[in-house]
């Protein structure tokens, strides 16, 4: 019972396969009351089904929140406002892109597709903490997001993610540094490719599970469970000296500068 005690909201569950239900199912375990929000109505459906199984849809607060609408954004943060008072953690696990931004050439990225990949994957982690610090009072509390190495190196597909996520990175960074004195820690889990439904957008995401299983120095993919429990420590008092880092749940894929094969 590691977060017995703690209020945590959990952002970007679309569906069963979902990091977030990874680590809403890992807070879940360890105690932690929960709150989530969903993108949009259909989303909603699955969100509480999935809640319907732990408990009951009416148990946890939910709320609408398209990261692209201030309006909602601020919406959240009030509503668990008046309902709990305080928020310990957020699990910011929210990106998107046009699958043309992903699939064609690097250099053909539209402006448009740009800005809105940006936008939702990096600049929401921004207003995201803004609204999340200022619930998260005296004692402090604990911001992370999910990002992938395609920033450090190149992976051929991942586009306009990849500049998302290095935008990300700096967010933590940079967010740490501020809200370091409130007690306020940020960071990071960069995690191995998972099959899910942002995970599918990447072309080649077969192929670099693939790759992971056979060179990894651990020889094997992640799971949303692996990525759940590495949540666990970040949003508990385990983690109460960490701030600022991008943490790899990756089976020390990035480790590797030439695959090495057995
Ligand atoms: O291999 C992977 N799957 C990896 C994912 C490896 C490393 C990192 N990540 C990251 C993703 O980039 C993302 O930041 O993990 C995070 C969670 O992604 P996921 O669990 O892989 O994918 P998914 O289950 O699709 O959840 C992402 C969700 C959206 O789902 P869809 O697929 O319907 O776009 O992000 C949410 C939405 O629920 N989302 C938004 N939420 C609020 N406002 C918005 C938006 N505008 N757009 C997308």
């Amino acid at each position: 019972m590691l977060l017995k005690g703690k209020r945590a909201l959990v952002m970007g569950v679309a569906n069963q396969r979902s990091i977030a239900w990874g680590i809403a199912s890992a807070f879940h375990r360890e105690g932690a009351e929960l709150a989530f929000t969903y993108q949009n109505d259909r989303l909603k459906e699955n969100l509480d089904e999935l809640l319907d199984a732990v408990g009951g849809r009416n148990a946890f607060p939910t709320f609408p929140c398209d990261v692209q609408n201030d309006e909602h954004v601020r919406a959240v943060f009030e509503g668990l406002r008046d309902r709990w008072g305080r928020l310990d953690a957020v699990a910011h696990c929210i990106a998107f892109a046009n699958r043309d931004d992903l699939s064609r050439p690097f250099h053909e990225i539209s402006r448009s597709g740009y800005a809105l990949a940006l936008d939702i994957s990096a600049y929401s982690l921004i207003a995201v903490a803004r609204g999340a610090a200022s619930l998260m009072g005296d004692g402090g509390g604990s911001i992370f997001t999910l990002t992938y190495n395609a920033v450090e190196r190149v992976v051929p597909g991942y586009n306009v993610m990849a500049v998302a996520k290095a935008a990300l990175e700096t967010e933590v960074r940079y967010l740490a540094s501020e809200l370091g004195p409130g007690q306020v820690r940020v960071n990071a889990i960069s995690a191995g490719p998972i099959k899910t439904l942002a995970g599918s957008a990447v072309k080649g995401l077969t192929k670099l599970r693939d790759l992971t299983e056979q060179t990894a120095p651990m020889r094997r993919n992640v799971t949303q469970e692996d990525v759940g429990d590495v949540a666990v420590f970040l949003a508990s008092d385990l983690s109460r000296a960490v701030t600022g880092n991008v943490i790899f749940v990756d089976s020390g894929f990035h480790l590797m500068g030439i695959a090495q094969e057995s």
